[in-house]
């Protein structure tokens, strides 16, 4: 049969590897790491402009870059870096070939075309409308144009994902459940999904409305399907991160988590419940009822974080008990002092998790519950938080599994084993550094996506205090480092698939 010449037998795990699919998988990988390159050089001068020390770019740039950051980092690098994670989950996971390559290629070429669309929009001044575009700021319809491309083409590939898993069905590759990993990425595509549609119903109005077919948007309307997106995506991130984790645990010291059972009903958890939570950006806005507004990220919130709890326990479980069966069973941690520190899978696993768990993760239920919304929402509290969950989790989780994609699937050695092994901990501790510097600042007052916190033009003086300027130089010195991490990862990345020995 065709399709079986088209296979090979990875020589490390054994694992046959569709040829198709790893060429997906490398060609979504590697452009995923192009859009990181943008949005780390974004990073870098928006963190040195709000560094009060520096002040480097000027107020149109500020504005620009900040939109392209949001969008390069949260949308195009991380999704196809996504769709690469589900087409390795849905085919070399499971020993399985991709569906339809041809349908894959064409999700390519639309998510390209409209990623550079949207970024060609902002980076000519035609978009300065931030990450959120919230009206009455107004865009050029080829930026509106553009995500909606880029969402049609992930859509569907995330369509491609279950026709590959129902493929991989019938031709016998798994009976009952799919593995854990793989499902966990299967609750990923559903929130994706879900997610996905909310973008449509977002930048579709918001289409029309820029070509004048539409008299007026309702902004607390646009808000709410907005965030259907805008927080949905997020959870995509997270529960692939969480996926990640698991395979991280598996590859790197041969996790083995203590009930399956558990770790699945945990990612089901965030199917009905996580996106309810997207309600915390709601509330400071007019017109939803409270009970509505305490249900939603209070309650049902709650629920999907017993799944993160779950979680939280179930990853290092699975690490101690194989780490145990190896035989560091003296006293208590030793399972965890032996642990391989030095290879950036495993330490990318273990830092994203303790960041994310203990920064990131109680952050984010903090300033999203009713009360507390009112005293963190619009400072730069928030960008404290997302730095943890999507750059030091999402983000790192994403390169610790990059460094075996490049090795299994991209068949090359890594250039500079050395300094792979600090990668990890150069990024995280610049990440810390700079989101605590934004948790400390906010916390004083200093607001999100501003470009002069010295409010120097404006006419009633106002002074936020001394003391955030210490609170903004960290991050600033914390954005450098953490900048110096990315650089080395995306450097690794590519000249490994340049120039590493290649692994027959
Ligand atoms: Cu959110």
């Amino acid at each position: 049969m065709a399709a079986e010449a088209k296979l090979r037998t990875c020589s490390v795990t054994g694992l046959q590897v569709h040829l198709p699919a790893q060429k997906l998988i490398m060609t979504n990988a590697v452009t995923a790491v192009v859009f990181l390159l943008i949005g780390t050089v974004m990073a870098i001068l928006i963190a040195l402009t709000r560094w009060p020390a520096v002040h480097l770019l000027n107020q149109e740039f500020f504005y620009r870059f900040v939109t392209a950051h949001g969008l390069n980092m949260l949308i195009f690098w991380i999704i196809f870096f996504e769709i690469a994670g589900l087409y390795f989950g849905a085919t070399i996971l499971l020993n399985a070939r991709l569906a339809k390559p041809r349908v894959a290629w064409a999700c390519f070429v639309l998510m390209l075309l409209g990623a550079a669309l949207a970024d060609i929009m902002v980076f000519t001044g035609n978009a300065d409308v931030m990450f959120t575009s919230y009206p009455p700021l107004q865009a050029h319809p080829l930026y509106y144009l553009g995500i909606l491309i880029f969402a049609v083409g992930a859509l569907l590939a995330c369509l491609l994902f279950f026709a590959t898993l129902v493929l991989a069905k019938q031709e016998g590759k798994y009976d009952g459940a799919l593995p854990l990993v793989t499902f966990g990425l299967a609750c990923a595509a559903i929130i994706a999904v879900w997610s996905l549609a909310h973008g449509a119903l977002t930048y579709v109005p918001a289409l029309l409305w820029s070509v004048g077919l539409m008299k007026n948007i309702d902004p607390a309307m646009y808000r709410l399907t907005y965030w259907g997106i805008g927080h949905g995506a997020q959870q995509i991130n997270l529960v692939a991160m969480i996926a990640i984790w698991y395979l991280l645990g598996t590859l790197t010291v041969g996790s083995k988590v203590p009930s399956q059972k558990l770790s699945r009903i945990a990612f089901f958890l965030y199917l009905p419940f996580i996106n309810l939570g997207a309600i915390h950006h709601l509330l400071v806005d007019p017109g939803l009822h409270s009970p509505f507004r305490i249900f939603n990220t209070s309650y049902a919130m709650y629920l999907a974080v017993v799944g993160s709890m779950i979680h939280a326990f179930s990853i290092p479980a699975g690490v101690e008990i194989a780490q145990r069966a190896k035989g560091f069973t003296t006293g208590l941690f030793q399972w965890l002092r032996k642990a391989p520190w030095g290879t950036p899978g495993f330490s990318s696993l273990a830092l994203s998790f303790v960041i994310f768990g203990f920064i990131g993760g109680t952050t984010g239920v903090i300033q999203g519950s009713e009360q507390l919304n009112m005293l963190a929402h619009n400072t730069l509290r928030i960008p404290g938080h997302f730095h943890t969950t999507v750059v030091a989790g999402t983000t790192l989780a994403f390169m610790g599994i990059a460094y075996y994609i490049i090795q299994l699937v991209g068949q090359r050695k890594l250039i500079w084993e050395k300094l792979a092994k600090f990668q990890p901990y150069i990024f995280s501790i610049g990440v810390v550094i700079m989101a605590v510097g934004m948790l400390s600042a906010g916390s004083m007052g200093v607001p999100r996506r501003h470009w002069d916190v010295t409010f120097a033009d404006a006419n009633l003086p106002v002074s936020l205090g001394e003391r955030i300027y210490g609170a903004l130089g960290m991050v600033g010195i914390g954005g450098i480092i953490a900048f110096v991490g990315a650089l080395i990862f995306i450097l690794l990345a590519v000249g490994s698939l340049l120039k590493g020995e290649k692994i027959a």
